[in-house]
């Protein structure tokens, strides 16, 4: 029974001698270089210990994110009268739209240059995008009445000269950067 008792004694003894010369061993070798830097730090002291959770992690902030380029589209407006477009020249954004008001006293038809085929913004002509019109090209494919409008959303930069397909002699011009 005592030598039970001497045993369990001695396997305690051991354990805790082994546990103190691990943890002193792992104290010396992380604070040297505390010491080497001049200062010891909380941080360096903490992060001795293993058991203690590491301190000086950073947390990153919420990243900043640089402004949004792309700018919000808008809407422009020019005026068909009898005097022609106006303004004559317009410069927008990609993605923008132009109305064109018909505020003339007669019906127009805005299409993109040049009379007759309308070819310069999307490359097919009045007789083929007209025929199944899918609202992405440069041409109203019909006149449009005093008092009414026809607006187009210009997705393709360049420099797109246009005219009144019934008065081709009343042009404009639609910069999209
Ligand atoms: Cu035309």
């Amino acid at each position: 029974m005592s030598k039970k008792l001497y045993i369990l004694g001695g396997i305690v003894i051991v354990v805790l001698v082994t546990f103190v010369v691990v943890k002193n061993s792992g104290t010396s070798a992380t604070v040297v270089p505390g010491v080497q830097n001049g200062t010891v730090s909380q941080n360096n002291l903490n992060g001795a210990d293993a058991n203690t959770p590491a301190t000086d992690k950073t947390v990153d902030p919420t990243p900043v994110l640089p402004p949004a380029t792309v700018t919000a589209t808008i809407t422009v407006t020019v005026d068909y009268t009898d005097s022609g477009f106006s303004p004559n020249a317009v410069t927008i954004n990609r993605g923008d739209t132009v109305v064109f008001e018909n505020k003339s006293s007669s019906s127009f038809w805005p299409a993109s240059n040049n009379h007759p085929t309308h070819t310069l913004y999307d490359g097919t002509s009045l007789q083929q995008h007209c025929a199944s019109p899918t609202g992405d090209t440069f041409d109203a494919c019909g006149g449009i009445p005093p008092g009414g409008s026809w607006s187009f959303t210009f997705n393709k930069s360049g420099t797109w000269n246009y005219h009144n397909h019934l008065r081709a002699s009343d042009t404009g011009t639609i910069i999209v950067q």
